[in-house]
């Protein structure tokens, strides 16, 4: 079989991870900028001030990516570049950048798949309280209404919001990403909810503004397995997909949060702060939701927990997805297992848990359209004659979309699958080290770009419609 015709080969990118030019032209400050100077916050102190330059070398970059055949680049458009200090006057020259960008994707025919918020929210903002503070959703909504209205006559994929979970969870409880709050459990839950907010009020606007075009969220995909069939671990199992899948994704597909979440948040005394118009906004938004986008790394094996922690605060080493962390309430763990497969960070690479993980939303939400928006291995590629041998890179990808092959057969709605990442770009806490791009680039050498193997691969891939796999 090969992939269907209306079916999108992609690979993916965010803005902080590959633009540089922190302080150029206008662009204002995030609170990554921020953050990351932090000492001890990330890897070795690396941060995106120039990370891989793309700011300057994007039209190398998409040429190199129109080589590759890429059917689609998955950017994210940095915030603080087009609204300097969050909500006020927009950057002239931040809307020429992504101009420029956007019409060197389409003129060789690479369709444009933007973000609107992958993390580097404006330090102004985050100075007002972040996402806690509900004067951010209306700054949202209205960056997102400049960009529709910069963007939207050549833009027809929008995705809101990157990972939710990741830069809540991040930022309030672990105290890995900005604001840096640990266990900050109410702030947590009140954040989750103001951005969930945000994106139903930002799809409100996108469709009022006729542009015909598609609009969504992107979630982390992380489904939880029990270690084994102990009823213990089995109830576990169930309250992290709670917690951490359907609190995230049936405010979005199903309009409303998950009962068993919100009873149990009432008995913690965590409901965050809503209003009856914000959640009659949420079942209006329903409906008008055009897909979600899934970044899939790893499953989550997961037991029950009997350990008493009063404090959940992890080193930037756990907070990077590696097994071994305690729920911020204490119910359940999750672990390492023996008999399974771990990426250098320690990540699972498990193709199996995707394609149960996928079986599962269908079970739960119907036939909602997909899209693979990240997925991808992290590694340290081995260089052998001047060639950068990623095999492990290409294996990895070719087990996953062997997956979803499998499940379009099986009539789960998946549109298309963006490899994370295009080329190799800053990881947030992990510097350049870990690598996951298609491109290789060289930080000893001025940064020139180079093809991997996993380019002529996936070129191959892309040519034959992925017939082979
Ligand atoms: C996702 C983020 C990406 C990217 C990826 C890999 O959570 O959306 O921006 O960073 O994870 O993560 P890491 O760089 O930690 O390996």
């Amino acid at each position: 079989m090969k992939f269907p015709k209306d079916f999108l080969f992609g690979a993916a990118s965010a803005a902080y991870q590959v633009e540089g030019a922190w302080d150029k032209d206008g662009k204002g400050l995030s609170n990554w900028d921020i953050f990351s100077k932090i000492p001890g916050k990330t890897f070795e102190g690396t941060n995106g001030d120039i990370a891989v330059d793309h700011y300057n070398r994007y039209k190398e970059d998409v040429k190199l990516m129109a080589e590759m055949g890429l059917e689609s680049y998955r950017f994210s458009i940095s915030w603080p570049r087009i609204i300097p200090d969050g909500n006020g006057k927009i950057n002239e020259m931040g809307i020429d950048f992504y101009n420029g960008l956007i019409d060197e994707c389409l003129k060789y025919g690479i369709v444009p798949f933007v973000t609107l918020y992958h993390w580097d929210l404006p330090q102004s903002l985050e100075e007002k309280g972040g996402w806690t503070n509900k004067e951010t959703i209306e700054a949202f909504v209205n960056y997102a209404e400049v960009c529709f209205k910069a963007f939207g006559d050549r833009v027809k994929h929008w995705i809101t919001f990157n990972e939710t979970i990741m830069f809540c969870k991040l930022g309030y409880i672990t105290g890995a990403h900005p604001p840096g709050k640990i266990n900050a459990q109410k702030e947590y839950f009140d954040a989750t909810h103001n951005v969930f907010v945000a994106h139903a009020k930002a799809v409100k606007k996108y469709k009022e503004l006729k542009q015909y075009g598609e609009i969504g969220i992107t979630h982390v995909f992380n489904p939880a397995f029990s270690v084994d069939d102990k009823e213990e671990n089995l109830i576990a199992a169930s309250h992290a997909n709670y917690y951490e899948t359907f609190w995230y994704y049936d405010p979005i597909l199903k309009g409303e949060y998950p009962e068993y979440v919100v009873n149990d948040l009432k008995n913690k005394g965590l409901t965050p702060y809503w209003t009856d118009d914000e959640l009659q906004l949420l079942k209006d938004n329903a409906e008008k939701n055009d897909f979600i986008g899934l970044n899939y790394y790893q499953p989550q094996r997961v037991e029950n927990n009997t350990e008493v922690v009063k404090i959940i605060e992890m080193d930037r080493e756990k907070s990077t997805g590696r097994p071994g962390n305690i729920s911020f309430d204490s119910v359940y763990k999750t672990v390492m297992m023996e008999d399974k497969t771990y990426t250098k960070w320690g990540w699972e690479i498990s193709p199996e848990g995707f394609l149960d993980g996928l079986r599962m939303l269908k079970e739960r939400y119907g036939d909602i359209k997909l899209y693979i928006t990240e997925n991808g291995l992290g590694d340290e590629d081995p260089i052998i004659d001047d060639v950068i041998v990623d095999v492990p890179r290409i294996k990895y990808i070719e087990a996953h979309l062997k997956v979803v092959k499998e499940a379009i057969k099986e009539g789960i709605n998946l549109k298309g699958y963006f490899a994370w990442s295009v080329i190799d770009l800053l990881s947030w806490l992990n510097g350049f080290k870990k690598q996951y791009g298609f491109i290789y680039v060289d930080h000893k050498n001025n940064l020139n770009r180079k093809k991997k193997l996993s380019f002529h691969w996936y070129k191959k891939i892309i040519e034959t419609r992925g017939e082979e796999l």
